[in-house]
């Protein structure tokens, strides 16, 4: 208390990081995000900003992620982690962009002194942040703009060196924990393995060997975290055939591969024909950060279109909510399981979930899911693109540890679910850790994908992207469901939907990439074009 911003620190090296004039950023789905050329300033700023999170919070360690994920070699962007291992908490995020704005170095002063004052931040706390980032090569150069930041400030950093989006997530709860009774895991990336090996080794002892499942793991640094994990797995528990790990041809990162190609196309990873992929075999795909996975397999023959099925999102939270409420059924304990998805899940996975648990639903953003799902005593969020987990409240953790099991198949099943809080990263959807999930329930119940497919057809749906001059001008509500601006273009949207049978569709402007996304989805197959190319139309003539 007393004491100010060290304004004069700032100011210096805020001038080895001069602001691109009149560039505009904007804290979108997952943080800051735009091409990695402009980012320079914006890294130093997070910089700053991450100090002062982790000040308020009383020394706290705050994570930042350098990764632009999904996007292409050409992007990056910085993810903000709050202590817990969550994301920075929203209403911080207009002062970032603020903060990112400001023009001139007095100018950003006063933009962080706004900051101080409205949080009220005590200067004189002590900071720390860990730093990790991904394999893109612009990464090195934003990571030191971060670290002046954080010297500026006078925080202690952790250099967490190159991870997936979700090892850091995982390192700052560790971190926070360290030493209490709620203590997550050894706070380093080996103990991460350890963790998730050690609950996934319980999970399927005794359940037969594993058949391979093909990994694309988008070239990017799910590569050598899952060849990392293996060495802590032996082959007859998990057997996985890694692809797409060319982590030192930087163009090829999410380049015709990789969880958002996936699930877009809704076919195979470019070249998987000459990949010797067969029919009835699983396969996954990981995003850039490997905080993604969608998986897939063939039907029929490989090379013919109608083959492909696609195993997303909706589906893996379908299999994981089934599988979790037959457990805590048989365990004889009383816990309210929910799940939570955004306006992309398929009409049919909400329909299916809506006859077994209690449903909600968010925009878009992994921040806006995962505090709905902490509503639930088990809250199992995913987005459609594969990008979800599993909560376990702590009473709900303590119910499992603490209940006496009335039979031995109520022992097994708290058994297992005490196995599983441990193999489900719980700061965040998680590639890894999320794959060994899915593992070890098909290997519980003895399915091949065709059997999880099973559960419902997927009305046929598409996302398209639409070029705007001006994305911002797309304002929405009901959970990103309906336009409120550009004024009676919603109106438009609902007349051709009504055209359609069972026909839903939306718009919104993405936060990480330029760019209006279209859905569309309804029941007969020859309509989709149609209606997503008319939905598509309308916002090319409003924009
Ligand atoms: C990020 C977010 C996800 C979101 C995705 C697309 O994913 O973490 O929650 O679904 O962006 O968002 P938008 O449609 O706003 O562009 P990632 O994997 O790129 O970090």
């Amino acid at each position: 208390v007393g004491e100010g911003l060290p304004a004069t620190l700032i100011t210096q090296a805020s001038d080895a990081h001069p602001k691109p004039q009149g560039h505009k950023f904007t804290y979108g789905t997952a943080g800051l995000r735009t091409k990695a050329d402009t980012l320079d300033s914006t890294c130093f700023r997070v910089g700053l900003i991450g100090a002062l999170r982790s000040k308020k919070l009383g020394g706290k360690t705050i994570g930042l992620m350098v990764t632009a994920s999904h996007n292409p070699v050409e992007d990056n962007g910085v993810k903000m982690v709050d202590p817990r291992g969550e994301m920075l908490e929203s209403s911080w995020e207009p002062f970032c962009t603020a903060i990112a704005n400001a023009e001139t170095s007095d100018e950003l002063v006063a933009s962080l002194e706004k900051l101080v004052a409205h949080f009220k931040v005590d200067l004189s706390a002590p900071a720390s942040v860990v730093v990790g980032y991904d394999t893109r090569p612009s990464c090195q150069t934003l990571v030191k703009a971060i670290i002046d930041g954080l010297s500026a400030m006078g925080a202690q950093t952790i250099d967490a060196g190159l991870k997936t989006t979700p090892q850091l997530h995982y390192l700052v709860k560790c971190l926070n924990t360290q030493g209490t009774d709620e203590a997550y895991g050894e706070p380093t990336e080996e103990g991460y393995y350890k963790k998730l090996a050690n609950a996934y080794i319980k999970l399927v002892s005794g359940k037969g060997e594993s058949a391979p499942l093909t990994v694309d793991c988008a070239n990017g640094v799910g590569a050598p975290a899952l060849l990392n994990l293996t060495k802590y797995i032996p082959a007859e528990h998990l057997s996985v055939r890694a692809l797409r790990t060319a982590t030192s041809s930087p163009n090829e990162l999410n380049h015709g591969c990789g969880a958002d190609f996936v699930k877009t196309n809704q076919c195979l990873p470019a070249g998987y024909d000459k990949e010797d992929v067969k029919a009835g075999e699983r396969m996954c795909s990981f995003d850039g950060d490997a905080d993604r996975i969608v998986f897939y397999y063939l039907k029929g023959p490989a090379g013919a279109k109608e083959s492909f099925r696609l195993l997303d999102g909706d589906k893996i939270a379908s299999l994981a909510a089934d599988y979790l409420s037959e457990l805590v059924k048989v365990a004889g304990i009383d816990l309210e399981l929910g799940c939570v998805q955004t306006a992309y899940a398929n009409g049919s996975s909400t329909k299916y979930l809506k006859q077994r648990v209690p449903v909600t639903c968010t925009p878009t953003g992994v921040k806006h899911l995962h505090h709905a799902a902490e509503s639930y005593d088990i809250g199992v969020y995913f987005e459609a693109n594969g990008h979800g987990t599993i909560l376990f409240s702590a009473s709900a953790q303590r119910k499992i540890r603490e209940a006496s099991p009335g039979s031995p198949a109520a022992q097994g099943a708290l058994e297992q679910l005490s196995a599983l809080v441990d193999l489900i990263n719980q700061t965040v959807g998680d590639a890894l850790s999320d794959m060994l999930l899915v593992e070890v329930i098909l290997r519980a119940r003895q399915w091949g994908p065709e059997e999880w497919d099973g559960a419902y057809e997927d009305l046929p749906n598409k996302i398209l992207k639409v070029n705007v001059k001006d994305r911002f001008l797309f304002k929405t509500e009901d959970a990103e469901r309906r336009l409120t601006s550009p004024a009676g273009l919603q109106d438009k949207i609902d007349e051709v939907v009504g055209k359609y049978k069972d026909a839903r569709s939306f718009v919104r402007p993405s936060g990480t990439e330029d760019c209006v996304r279209v859905y569309a989805e309804c029941a007969i197959a020859s309509e989709l074009t149609p209606l997503a190319t008319s939905v598509s139309k309308l916002v090319a003539e409003y924009a």
